[in-house]
């Protein structure tokens, strides 16, 4: 099967269950979750080799951390092991109007603190195909910035395709420190997945104004940044996914996807959300595997969005969907 490698944190999630508040809970649903790593889970789910690169202490937490990715194929070799902590998130699920939280305990986990010297890149990204970040690892940190730039340094010397979700989180830095660090790595990029906030708080860019009310899809927005950042970046192809409503429970879900000269808008779904946490990764990684199994552009945009959209009906950070569910999603009327 086709090497794919995706880096980043993997970290413990602990939700409250069902829609708890967190004050009114007495514990936590325990899964395992991070940007890179649900990517990483979903292409292994997919049948790609897929390998996830990241460092985890020894201890019994770091140890369930690398079994969650191997209980879904994914490959560990590359895990470095040591340092003191995995990040935790806590999560309490929102409902209706009351928005989903998110509190990070994650300061001097393993990977923010991993050194260049603790991977072996040329072991890494021998035969690669693939390679695919997020705006997240970078925030963690200078030394997660520098990691990420040496991973891209090297994976571009193999010959190998990159991309990037734009991940904007507020919560690591800053906009400014986010287009410090993230506008120079663009470089390297090859497909570039981001929607209007992460656009804007990482590179920059905003969506044109077309006069559509707020709530609605502001397509023709969209389609004047994309051009302006493939412009700027030479990216392949500019994608995102499209959230058309803000309310919690309902939402018309669909993708858009530019490739330098034509704009390509999908079929949209309603969704009803069990969990919306990983949604965009499972875009990203939809599109990720449509593109290197051969489909052409606007296929891989189907997948990526149908897959997303069945993620929002799984509980937990990872897409635990096969090719066939996706692929009788998109058939469908
Ligand atoms: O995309 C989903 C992520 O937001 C979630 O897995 C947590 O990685 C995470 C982060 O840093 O927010």
């Amino acid at each position: 099967a086709k090497k794919v490698v995706t880096m980043g944190e993997i970290m413990l999630r602990l939700s409250s269950p069902g829609f708890l508040r967190f004050n009114q809970s007495n514990s936590f649903d325990v899964v395992y979750g991070g940007g890179e790593a649900n990517v990483a889970v979903s292409l292994a789910n997919y049948g790609l080799d897929a390998y996830f690169v990241s460092k985890l202490p020894k201890h019994e937490i770091g140890q369930c951390a690398v079994e969650a990715l191997r209980k879904q194929n994914v490959k560990t070799d590359f895990v470095a092991r040591g340092g003191d902590r995995v990040g935790i998130y806590f999560l309490e699920t929102g409902a209706s109007m009351r928005p989903s939280k998110v509190v990070y305990d994650r300061a001097n986990s393993a990977i923010s603190e991993a050194e260049i010297s603790d991977f072996d890149f040329d072991a890494i990204f021998k035969d690669a195909e693939w390679f695919h970040f997020t705006g997240i690892t970078p925030a963690l940190g200078p030394k997660a910035a520098a990691l990420t730039e040496a991973a891209l340094i090297a994976a571009k010397k193999h010959g190998v395709t990159v991309s990037v979700d734009l991940n904007f989180r507020k919560k690591l830095w800053t906009p400014e420190q986010a287009q410090k660090v993230m506008t120079p790595l663009m470089q390297y990029v090859d497909v570039c997945i981001g929607n209007e906030e992460d656009a804007e708080k990482v590179l920059g860019f905003k969506p044109g104004d077309t006069n559509v009310e707020k709530g609605e899809l502001e397509l023709a927005g969209y389609m004047d940044m994309f051009r302006r950042m493939q412009d700027k970046f030479n990216f392949k192809y500019v994608a995102t996914s499209l959230r058309e409503s803000y309310s919690a429970s309902d939402n018309g879900w669909s993708a858009l996807i530019y490739d330098g000269n034509e704009f390509y808008h999908s079929k949209k779904y309603e969704v009803r959300i069990v969990d919306r946490v990983g949604g965009g990764d499972s875009f990203a990684s939809g599109l990720i595997y449509g593109l290197i199994s051969g489909k052409d552009y606007k296929a891989a945009l189907e997948f990526g969005v149908a897959a997303s959209a069945l993620k929002h009906t799984i509980f937990g950070d990872f897409n635990l969907v096969t090719v066939e569910e996706v692929e009788a999603l998109v058939g469908g009327d």
